[in-house]
């Protein structure tokens, strides 16, 4: 359990706070627990403990290297996109503690789009922070030793498991038996997933491609549930999952993420129009505004050489769209049917719906990870995506 007496001296030492405290535990993700921290003058920190083993089993073992990796990766993202990434304060490995600042005034991005808020700056701050931590974290903009050394810090063998097993195995073979879904669907899961040829093909080599391709330094779970956001910036956070991989993966989760609440929306009464087009514009606009950014600086930011030619931006930049629509398809398809789902679709009541809006992600999913060599343009797939909605709407 975590160590109060030893975390309160530190606290007071390297934060200057002052006794006596109130811990308030604030955290309700699956693998952490996390505190607010307020001293006696209304001073406050949060507390990351990462314990030795998953929150609330003890059974369930887990390395607490994740906080070492947090701490590094959160250090490393702020020199690249300074005050995008929570300020760390310290971190503690004996104490298995990562201290920083209180976000408090925040708002968590998931909740807020669940009451369906518009945040006009969103899709540029996020194509923002996707091409200056994942581009400028590859071999073309780093120095060959610099990287390896860097993507060796990343090592993250626990944590990947998991991704490995949530995202590619069980979502497609459920060997655990733990994937849900609404009992209408049944038969589209076994035809479309289960027995479905190409979507075997193309999960075993998205996950193979998962774990062997080192491009960049990935925050390995960027669903809206790691950004905070306020009414002019975000903060991403909590990227515990991270390691070297493909960018397309941190690119495809939020997109996928964000397909995810957009077709909720088109289901909801209290979601307004103004609502959706904001939701359809922006996760087009962050693909495109990421290759308007890759575009304008590849020149500058590159080094290698042998980069350095309109053939090779062209070539690297397609491999780069194909992946992140890939991974898009497997992210839908794990939240949607698999165990880990975002509560944008588990608070949904109305069973109906529920079976309408999984429909709709499921033949999504399966048409990105069939597809994804092939695919280039976002807008077709909004397009393909919308079809889908009114085809599904209109029974
Ligand atoms: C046991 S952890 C389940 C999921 O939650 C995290 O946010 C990751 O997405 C992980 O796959
Ligand atoms: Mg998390």
């Amino acid at each position: 359990m975590i160590d109060k007496n030893k975390i309160n001296t530190k606290l007071i030492n390297i934060l200057n706070m002052k006794e006596p405290f109130n811990y308030t535990e604030i955290g309700d993700g699956n693998v952490n627990y996390v505190y607010r921290v307020k001293d006696v003058g209304g001073k406050t920190c949060i507390i990351k403990y990462g314990a030795d083993h998953i929150r609330n089993n003890e059974k369930r073992k887990l390395s607490s290297d994740r906080n070492r990796i947090e701490h590094y990766i959160l250090t490393k993202q702020r020199a690249l996109i300074n005050g995008m990434v929570p300020e760390i304060y310290f971190y503690d490995e004996t104490l298995k503690i990562l201290v920083m600042e209180d976000l408090g005034e925040y708002k968590i991005l998931w909740n807020e789009l669940e009451k369906y808020k518009i945040f006009t700056f969103f899709d540029e701050q996020m194509a923002l922070f996707l091409y200056n931590t994942l581009f400028k974290t590859t071999d073309l903009c780093m120095k060959s030793d610099e990287k390896k050394r860097v993507a060796g810090k990343l090592i993250n063998v626990d944590m990947c498991e998991i991704s490995e097993r949530l995202v590619f195995t069980e979502p497609i073979f459920n060997k655990e038996g733990l994937n849900s879904f609404a009992e209408k669907n049944a038969g589209l899961v076994k035809n479309k997933i289960y027995t479905n040829e190409k979507v075997i093909l193309s999960t075993a080599k998205l996950k193979e491609h998962f774990k062997n391709y080192s491009q960049s330094m990935l925050h390995g779970d960027l669903h809206t549930g790691s950004i905070f956001i306020n009414e002019y910036e975000i903060k991403v956070f909590d990227p515990e999952f991270s390691f070297y991989g493909p960018m397309g993966y941190d690119i495809g989760n939020i997109l996928g993420n964000l397909i995810i609440s957009y077709v909720v929306s088109a289901f909801s009464e209290k979601s307004e129009l103004s609502y959706r087009k904001w939701l359809n514009t922006t996760i087009r606009n962050i693909l495109i505004k990421f290759m308007d950014l890759y575009n304008k600086n590849y020149d500058e930011d590159v080094i290698e050489v042998t980069a350095k030619n309109e053939a090779f931006k062209k070539y690297y930049l397609d491999n780069i769209i194909k992946d992140s629509f890939g991974y898009m398809g497997t992210e839908i398809l794990r939240r949607t049917i698999g165990m880990a789902k975002v509560p944008q679709l588990k608070n949904i009541n109305d069973n109906k719906n529920k079976s309408s809006i999984e429909k709709i992600l499921i033949e999504i999913s399966v048409y990105l990870i069939e597809n994804f060599e092939q695919l280039r343009d976002i807008g077709h797939i909004m397009e393909k995506l919308d079809e889908e909605i009114v085809n599904v709407k209109n029974g």
